[in-house]
């Protein structure tokens, strides 16, 4: 059986407020995933992963006081009545997809929020659900900031540690954001025998607590992907949420790279944007079968500190 997977990293452009009208957003923001995924079907595509928090704009950017205004943003059940054509088309087809979006659980009677991605594959079937591990930014609103990042503040770490997924042919692995600066996150996927990482971003170009590192924003997007890809020997579609948001600059550079850490497709815009490969599973033999050969080379006697808690 042929262990290629067809991928398209469907990158998006802006998304508006309009916080009033909150069915419209989403049923904007899914038309145009939907033109997207038939856009990748017509390029043979199996497999489309779509940015971090795809339903609507960046909504950590503002605090907000009244948790109604803030719960507009979040998704009560997946798919909902907005949501559903997404599944539909999937299932349409024949095509799987992953997708980020703010999630909001009811549980012995709380409400829970988390930052939430699902891999739904060609049937229409959710296969697997990840809730963001590493909440960047702060609790308390800042007004020193042009912008706030209040994901601290908005969403309860995930609950569901890192986890596979056996579809599409192989061994399947999720991630958001800023989970892709943190090497512990392509090493726990690694170690269960992740092939492919798929991971939504929304990258705001201008950091307020180090500006001097804003030119490096795209340097860092990639750097810290192409690493995690080469020593961990996995493919990784990073897709993100581009242009400008609400006045935001956000990142684009959404990219497909191989497991030798080679970037094999990149989105050259920063609106939505369609990057299609190839990505042939058994390339990830050519690094965990040598030069990244678990069990040959790694020495977890002496990685202990790694999961005690940070000292000071
Ligand atoms: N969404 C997200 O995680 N964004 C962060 C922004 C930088 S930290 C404020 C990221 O790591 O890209």
């Amino acid at each position: 059986m042929s262990r290629k997977v067809i991928v398209g990293a469907a990158q998006l452009g802006p998304i508006a407020r309009q916080e009033t009208r909150r069915q419209e957003t989403r049923r904007q923001a899914v038309a145009r995933m939907i033109a997207l995924m038939r856009q990748a079907h017509a390029r043979g595509v199996q497999l489309v992963v779509f940015p971090e928090l795809a339903l609507t704009t960046f909504f950590p950017r503002w605090y907000f006081d009244d948790p109604a205004e803030l719960d507009a943003f979040f998704e009560r059940e997946m798919p909902g009545p907005e949501t559903r054509p997404l599944f539909d088309t999937a299932r349409e087809l024949g095509i799987g997809f992953y997708l980020g979006y703010a999630e909001l659980v009811w549980e012995a009677g709380q409400a829970r929020h988390f930052n939430t991605s699902i891999l739904v594959d060609g049937r229409g079937d959710i296969v697997g659900k990840y809730r963001k591990v590493h909440l960047p930014g702060h609790h308390e609103h800042e007004p020193w900031r042009p912008f706030q990042h209040l994901e601290k503040r908005y969403f309860e770490p995930g609950d569901l540690g890192f986890g596979t997924w056996q579809a599409f042919g192989g061994t399947m692995g999720m991630a958001l954001c800023n989970d892709r600066r943190w090497p512990e996150t392509y090493r726990m996927l690694a170690l269960q025998g992740t092939e492919l990482m798929m991971l939504g971003y929304n990258t705001p170009i201008h950091y307020p607590p180090v500006p001097a590192h804003d030119h490096l924003q795209g340097f860092h997007n990639h750097l810290c992907m192409q690493a995690g890809a080469y020593q961990n020997g996995m493919w990784v579609v990073g897709v993100a949420k581009a242009g400008r948001e609400e006045g935001c600059d956000l990142l684009g550079q959404s990219c497909i790279i191989a497991p030798t850490g080679e970037i094999v497709a990149m989105a050259d815009t920063l609106e939505d944007e369609l990057i299609t490969h190839e990505c042939d599973l058994d390339r990830t033999r050519e690094i965990r079968e040598h030069i990244f050969n678990f069990a040959l080379h790694r020495r977890p006697e002496t990685y202990g500190l790694i999961t005690q808690p940070t000292p000071g």
